[in-house]
């Protein structure tokens, strides 16, 4: 099920809007139907306008708008989560706060737990009070796992993310005040110096054996920025020294083995500056990866 979510509000630089249309002409829905997928594509969704809203934190932004669509994903993610898998094609990272919600609510009415693989450069781990740029892409994590000062302003979360079911890798730029939370949150996160030292493969499977363990749900957040610079130009915060190409395909083989991804969000594609689409093919090809393409077939779960 594929849900557009042309949110742009959750950055300072305009052109995430356009991701959904990019994914599309990227051949998503074609070449998930090559793989045998059933898609249905929900088209994008759009709040209505919001009255502005204020916070004491001066430098907060489009606080409405954000709080407007992590309700509208809310509703919609965990609609789409009873019928099949949700994939959210964004839009800036703050639709996680939305997409969250809603499987927070479906798994909690399956009764099993929910763990979140957050693929990204950043921990996106800021409070409304601690953001220093005031944009909210950077803080969807942070109201996922339950960080103070969101109360009564986002929609509370059926459950709050247990940090021991978060799972981050690609880490590269981190905040002096996400620094803090996640040694005080016992949130696992995987800087690029740990995967350097021991690899993808063998961090994500510790984590993918977690999840089987406690038969739980896994919904991956993949932020372009997960991905080199180098490979990968067409987003608003790059941060050298992200995942190879082979790195990025292998997380999502190994994803694709594990059987237990419940949900995607695919966000930060800016196509104002790519490289002539190519971002937003090579996202198109990792969620191949992720849905089932392999260069030869391989016993299940072979990691
Ligand atoms: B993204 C940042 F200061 N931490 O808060 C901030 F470095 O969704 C970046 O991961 C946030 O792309 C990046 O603005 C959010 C900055
Ligand atoms: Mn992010
Ligand atoms: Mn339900
Ligand atoms: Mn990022």
């Amino acid at each position: 099920m594929l849900l557009g979510a042309p949110v742009q509000e959750g950055t300072r630089r305009l052109g995430c809007d356009m991701g959904p249309s990019a994914f599309r002409a990227a051949g998503i829905v074609g070449t998930l139907r090559e793989l045998g997928h059933d898609v249905i594509d929900r088209g994008n969704l759009a709040p209505v306008a919001a009255p502005a809203r204020a916070h004491s934190n001066p430098a907060v932004r489009s606080l409405a708008e954000v709080v407007a669509w992590t309700e509208l994903l809310g509703e919609a993610v965990h609609g789409a989560a009873g019928e099949g898998m949700p994939i959210t094609l964004g839009g800036d990272h703050s639709l996680a706060a939305g997409t969250l919600t809603g499987m927070s609510r479906h798994a909690t009415e399956l009764g099993r737990p929910l763990f979140v693989l957050w693929l990204d450069a950043h921990p996106d781990l800021h409070t409304l009070d601690s953001t220093e740029s005031g944009n909210l892409h950077g803080v969807p994590m942070a109201y996922a796992t339950g960080q103070p000062g969101f109360e009564g302003i986002f929609p509370p979360l059926a459950a709050p993310l247990d940090p021991s079911r978060v799972c981050m890798m690609g880490i590269r730029s981190v905040d002096p005040a996400e620094r803090r939370t996640v040694a005080a949150s016992g949130i696992t996160v995987h800087d690029m110096r740990a995967i350097d030292e021991f690899g993808f493969a063998a961090l994500l499977r510790t984590f993918l054996h977690q999840v089987e363990a406690e038969s739980g749900l896994l919904h991956v957040s993949l932020d372009v920025d997960f991905l080199d610079p180098d490979i990968a130009p067409g987003v608003g915060t790059t941060v050298p020294g992200g995942a190879t190409f082979r790195e990025a395909h292998l997380v999502m083989e190994m994803l694709h083995e594990c059987g237990l991804v419940s949900s995607i969000d695919l966000v930060e594609l800016n196509p104002f500056l790519d490289d002539r689409g190519r971002t937003a093919r090579l996202m198109v090809d990792l969620v191949a990866s992720l849905m089932g393409r392999r260069v030869l077939d391989r016993p299940t779960r072979s990691y």
